[in-house]
């Protein structure tokens, strides 16, 4: 079993091979827009895949580094990497050496196929880990580049038939805090989130068109803009750069029918939404952090579009808990994901009664296996998986998040989580974005703090900090509301849209 086999070669294999597949390319650098179709992604596919094998001298089992915006080519190479039966780790564009090298170390990387324009860090990075032997760039002109080695090759290639339980992947964790931890997938796990949520959840077809913004070096991104439109025939729109300003304009242009972006991006979008043509959009994604009800609402009000949530994680590859469009409850993340399983906990694994604050568990058929790395036993227990999400679950059975465990605030007695007060703050017409964490307090252990962005033409002077602590007493339970706000022009985000409320709490 090979996940390239069912994800692309059976296409060609079954009449589909001239639907439109990957377009993408062409971007700031004015190259001209690359539109290859399924067949011709498998032929480009298979040409890297000998380059590997007879050029680079790839074997099965190798760890071959990606590194690339989002464009067709990396798509490519990440489907010659399956095929070859190496291990892809693809990493984030914007690493530095650094990084790029704990990366090299922990998944002992041979191997790497790399954006030219994205050469320099990486050669800085192998100049000290020489266990990187081979290095080949992609989307260069030059005469010893992937592409010219890839011309002179065939443009078929037998798959190497590798176990279902072969590794696929090595996926990094976008890291909110510390190290980087890779993660090991397999191929069966690859094929297993094609079958889970999007069938059930997403009811995606071969006419849709994929948009969206998370890297293929981030597994939302990876899974959203790659395997799934893949999984159904349908097209992906690959953005070199995909700030919210740029989405709209490429939804627009594709006439794209399914976006995957993070609740930050659609607030952003929302402000600039009246502007462009989104009318062929019909199933807005939403992952990476909680979807606050007002940015539900906000987006149905701009578009007239229900959003989908979803909560997946690096460690279990996807999405595990959702809704459709149909099931949707604002303030709530879903239910789990036919295939799944989960439930809330305390700290001794014991199942939580409806609406108690407990621990996040899950299973199913992915699930995190971390490369040598004494947190395993921290986020598998019993075989349920621990995200490290509090939880709860309403009288309907929903899940509704209430913060990452490690940002639960403690005030004056009271366990306050800061996304529920993020969530009430962004219901008031000042408030562009915001983050809520505790500091420390002589009197009360933590005082909850929020830091506020404005929308244009606000000021923050001490009425509107009285009208948003008004607004919060007034939306949830009082003590939760932040006696502390701080205005800030922006705030510190993950490469994936993630807030940084480590960082806040730093300062
Ligand atoms: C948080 C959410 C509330 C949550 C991811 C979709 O985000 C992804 O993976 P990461 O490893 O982070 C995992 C953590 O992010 N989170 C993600 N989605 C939601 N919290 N509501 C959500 N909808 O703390 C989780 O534990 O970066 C998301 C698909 C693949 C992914 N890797």
């Amino acid at each position: 079993l090979n996940c390239a086999d069912e994800l692309l070669d059976r296409w060609v294999r079954e009449g589909h091979g001239a639907h439109p597949c990957v377009i993408g390319g062409g971007g700031s650098d004015g190259g001209a827009e690359i539109r290859w179709t399924y067949a011709e992604l498998q032929a480009q596919a298979n040409r890297i895949a000998h380059v590997l094998v007879e050029d680079l001298g790839v074997v099965s089992g190798n760890r071959v580094l990606l590194r690339g915006a989002n464009t067709p080519q990396m798509a490519a190479c990440w489907f010659a990497v399956m095929k070859v039966g190496a291990i892809a780790v693809a990493t984030m564009p914007l690493l530095r050496a650094k990084e790029l090298g704990q990366v090299i170390d922990k998944a002992e990387v041979t191997h790497a196929l790399c954006d030219a324009a994205l050469a320099e860090e990486l050669e800085r990075a192998r100049a000290s880990h020489p266990v990187l032997t081979r290095v080949c760039l992609f989307r260069s002109q030059a005469a010893d580049g992937l592409e010219a080695r890839a011309e002179r090759r065939p443009a078929v290639f037998e798959n190497v038939d590798t176990a279902s339980d072969d590794c696929a992947l090595i996926a990094f964790t976008s890291g909110t805090t510390g190290q980087p931890k890779g993660t090991m997938h397999f191929h069966r796990d690859v094929l297993a989130i094609c079958r889970c949520w999007p069938r059930h959840c997403l009811k995606a077809t071969a006419d849709d068109v994929f948009v969206g913004s998370p890297p293929l070096a981030f597994t939302f991104g990876l899974g959203g803009l790659l395997l799934f439109p893949l999984s159904v025939g349908a097209t992906a729109v690959l953005l070199e750069k995909a700030s919210p300003e740029a989405l709209l304009p490429a939804i627009a242009k594709h006439r794209a029918t399914v976006c995957f972006t993070a609740p930050t991006s659609y607030r952003a979008m929302a402000a600039q939404a009246k502007a462009h043509d989104l009318s062929a959009l019909r199933k807005c994604v939403s992952a990476g952090e909680a979807l606050p009800a007002a940015t539900r609402q906000l987006w149905k009000d701009t578009t007239g579009l229900e959003m989908i949530d979803g909560i997946g994680a690096t460690e279990m590859l996807h999405i595990f808990i959702s809704h459709t469009e149909a099931t949707a409850k604002a303030g709530a993340t879903g239910v789990p994901v036919p295939g799944y399983r989960a439930r809330v906990v305390d700290d001794q694994g014991r199942e939580l009664p409806r609406g108690s604050v407990g621990k996040l568990a899950v299973q199913g058929p992915t699930g995190c296996r971390y490369l040598a790395d004494e947190r395993q036993l921290k986020y598998v227990q019993d075989g349920w998986n621990l995200t490290g999400d509090a939880y709860l679950v309403d009288a309907d059975g929903y899940f509704v998040y209430q913060a990452r465990t490690d940002d639960m605030i403690i005030s004056g007695g009271y366990n306050i989580a800061g996304p529920e007060v993020e969530s009430a703050l962004l219901a008031h017409a000042a408030v562009a974005e915001c983050a809520v964490i505790g500091v420390p307090d002589e009197e009360r252990g933590q005082l909850v703090k929020a830091f506020v962005v404005l929308r244009p033409g606000r000021s923050g002077d001490d009425a509107l900090v009285k009208s948003l602590q008004d607004f919060v007493k007034a939306t949830i339970a009082p003590y939760k509301y932040p006696r502390a706000i701080e205005f800030r022009a922006s705030l510190p985000r993950t490469e994936t849209g993630k807030l940084q409320r480590f960082r806040l709490r730093e300062q």
